[in-house]
Parts: C-alpha cells; structure tokens; sequence
C-alpha cells in the first residue's frame, strides 16, 4: 500500500515530529499476538506492548467479540442517574485485584482523566471532612501523569511542562529517584529511600495541614522506567500516615502484571489510598482508565452528602462506555483464565538478563528494570532525544518497535511472548544499538 504525504497531511498527530512522519510514514496496519505489520507489508516485533497497553498480545478474539456483541446489544447508555451492568461487574473484578480496602471504582476513558479524576477525588474527601484547606498537591521530578491539566501539573518532565505555562497552582515536585551511582541496578536501588524525606520538607515548609495528597508512579514509567529505592514507597506511605495526606499510585503502566503481580503496590508491599489505571484494563482494546478507591475515601465522600444528592460533581459522557467495560470484562478473564500476571513474574527473569546483556554496548549508558519492563538510556548525540528518535526509526527498519522518551527505550514486550521473541527483540536492540 502506497501512502502519499498529501494523504496524511489532516491529521494532526499526537507526540509526533509531524512534518518528519509525513515525509517517511510509519504506519501499524495489523496486530497480532507479539506483532504488528507495518503498511509495506513488514512483520515487525512488539516490544512496548503498543504503549504499554497489550499485555495479553495484539487482537485477542475474546475481547473483540465481548465488544461487539456489546455495541449490537447495547451500543450507548449514559451512567449518570442510569447504568449499564457491566460496568458494575467490571468494578468487582478491578477491585478483585486491588490492594485490600481499596473496593470501589470510578471509571473514565485514558490514564490522563484517571489522574485528574483522583485529584478531584482527593480534594472532596478533605472537603467532606471539613478539611478543604488540603489543597496543595505534591508530585516528582520525572513524573508522567497523563496531559490534562491537572496531570500536567503534576508532571515532572519539562517538555511536556514548558509550553503551557503555570498550569495548576499549588504544586510541588519531590527530587526524582534516579542516582549516577545506580547505574545498572537491576531491581531496587539499595540506596535513595532518604529522598522520601523530600515530603516531610514540603510538610516543615508548608504545613502538612495544607497537603491534599502526594502523587507518585511506583516506578515511573514514562521517563524511562526508574525502579523505586528499597524503602522509598514505605516511607513515603508513613509520611503521609503521619501528615493526614492521601497518598495515590499511579499505576497506568505498572498496573495489570507489569510488575508481576496484578499491581505495583502488591510488588512492592505500599498500600496507597488511591490507584489510577488505564491501559492493559482493556488490554488496549478501548479507550478506559479508572481509579481504584479505598473504602473509606468513597465512604467519607457519599456519606456526608444529604440524601438524594450527587455526591460527587465528576464524571464522563463515556465514562464506563459499554464496549470497555466489555472490552476490560474479556481482558481480565484473560489475564486469569492465563495466569498471564504469574506468566509475567516468571518470564522477568529471563527477560531482565536478557535485556541487561546490552550492557557494553558503548552508547547504553544505563539500564534499569524490574518485571517486565525495563529502560534503557542511550548516550545523547548533540542534543537531548535525537539518538532515541533516530534509534526509533533504525529498531522500526529492523522489525523491532520500541517507545523512546528522550534518549531512553523503554522495553515492555505482551506477556504472552515466547523467550525466542525476548531473544529476537534483544537481538534487534544489540544491532541497532552498536552502530552508535
Ligand atoms: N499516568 C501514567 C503513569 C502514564 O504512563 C498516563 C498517566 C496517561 O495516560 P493516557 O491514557 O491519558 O495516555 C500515562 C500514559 C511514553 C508514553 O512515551 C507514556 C504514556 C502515554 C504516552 C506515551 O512513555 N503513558
């Protein structure tokens, strides 16, 4: 299939060097199990899981016929004062997985509007216990929290901060996790559990009776997968304990056996008050994210209302949409019918040596990982994300996609992939990479 730049010019593409992308297309026409095909007909290896979203590999039939059947039942229903029982199926199934206490579910449509959805969540249950001047938020540098305004408020990665101004008021960044003299831990850092005191200075500097919650990826996915300290999260979680503050996982990446168990919090043993997700809920069939809540955030927030009234002023024309509900029904049979989170917990071994075996290579200046994903961080050629751009378009031309963020390659392959296709992926990675 031949695609002229004219053909592509209306469409404005998200996080994409358009003009380049139009000259040179990169077009994903088919999906199947641990691979896409590109438009020239070119099989090539999945290695991010799409965008971390396809744990259980590409085109699973279950999910599309759970789908369709759905939309020639049932296409539409609003869930405001109305509701379509799927989504309340869906619910106990999510909170099935989630830590213990956290039982109650608010369905939105992308990880994006899980986190400004926990931020509003966060500031009326304070409110509910007349205790709404909590209205600060304390986040990371590193953090990726989505495009809203409230996550990119939170954001600690300056290109995606920069063009839009103050944003959000009322929002400071704990130091990120990473250290040169980590380089190439595989698992935790022994060391930086201390950087979990940068709280408690916000707590000494502003008083912690003004801090709504603290918002944190257990591993911070985006910039290129950076592993927690050994008792960073445990420190975090007790400070807040000690502060009143509400402490929230964002677990749009981690979430659904990225980590080997069905969340981060279970694999690294912190219970947070709040969990975002989106992505692998669906298996990336549909567009969905949700936030797990604990019993008492939901309690307190729908007891204090007077009776018959909205208790929370939120929600989404297509929140719990009946096609993703279906789609995050027939993703999670999956993931148990396969075990695929127990699969993930017993490949990471083989997939972390094999992605550590890079290590070498001249341009790998770091690699990190844990579970099933890992990050690789490329020396910077010149300026900051032209070496993992251009590695981008070399791993693409080789059969292999990867996401890079800057100069860093985040691995994340399905679940479902066989240890030929590790190997065949790390092969691709060692190539490309050696001719830095
Ligand atoms: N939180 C986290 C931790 C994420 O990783 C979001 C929120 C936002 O989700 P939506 O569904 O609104 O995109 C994400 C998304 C990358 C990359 O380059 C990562 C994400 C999205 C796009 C690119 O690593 N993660």
């Amino acid at each position: 299939m031949q695609y002229e730049a004219n053909t592509l010019e209306n469409h404005w593409l998200p996080f994409t060097s358009n003009r380049d992308f139009k000259q040179e297309p990169r077009l994903l026409v088919k999906g199947e199990g641990v691979y896409y095909w590109n438009h020239k007909g070119e099989k090539l290896l999945d290695g991010s899981s799409g965008l971390f979203c396809v744990a259980a590999g590409h085109a699973r039939k279950e999910i599309a016929e759970a789908v369709g059947r759905q939309l020639l039942e049932m296409d539409y229903g609003p869930h405001f004062q109305v509701a379509h029982p799927s989504s309340f199926e869906l619910a106990r199934k999510v909170a099935a997985l989630t830590p213990d206490g956290l039982d109650y579910v608010f369905f939105c449509n992308s990880g994006s509007e899980s986190v400004d959805t926990a931020i509003k969540i966060a500031l009326a249950y304070h409110r509910a216990r007349n205790d709404g001047q909590r209205t600060r938020f304390v986040s990371r540098e590193r953090a990726y929290h989505g495009v809203n305004i409230g996550g990119v408020s939170l954001a600690g990665m300056v290109r995606n901060r920069e063009t839009f101004g103050a944003v959000m008021p009322g929002v400071v960044h704990m130091r990120h996790t990473w250290s040169p003299e980590a380089r190439f831990t595989r698992g935790q850092p022994e060391k930086g559990a201390e950087l979990a005191d940068d709280l408690q200075r916000f707590v000494d500097l502003y008083g912690g009776s003004t801090i709504a919650a603290c918002f944190v990826e257990p591993i911070a996915g985006s910039t290129g997968v950076l592993v927690p300290p050994k008792g960073y999260l445990d420190r975090l979680r007790k400070i807040c304990d000690m502060h009143g503050i509400l402490l929230v996982f964002d677990e749009v990446i981690c979430g659904f056996g990225r980590t080997g168990k069905a969340f981060g919090a279970q694999s690294f043993g912190v219970t947070p008050d709040m969990i975002t997700m989106a992505k692998a809920l669906t298996n990336g069939a549909q567009p969905m994210g949700a936030v797990a809540v604990s019993d008492k955030i939901y309690g307190t927030i729908v007891d204090s209302a007077p009776d018959h009234a909205v208790e929370l002023f939120h929600g989404y024309t297509y929140s719990a949409h009946p096609a993703a509900c279906a789609a995050g029904i027939a993703a999670l049979n999956i993931y148990e019918k396969e075990g695929l989170f127990q699969r993930a917990a017993e490949l990471s071994p083989y997939f972390l040596d094999a992605v550590y075996s890079l290590k070498g290579i001249p341009a790998v200046t770091d690699i990190r990982g844990y579970g099933m994903l890992a990050g690789i961080d490329l020396a910077m050629d010149g300026k900051p994300g032209a070496r993992g751009y251009d590695a981008t378009k070399r791993l693409f031309a080789a059969g292999l996609h990867i996401k890079f963020t800057g100069d860093a390659g985040i691995v994340a392959p399905p679940f479902v992939a066989e240890k030929s296709h590790i190997d065949q992926m790390i092969d691709i990675l060692r190539k490309v990479f050696s001719q830095y």
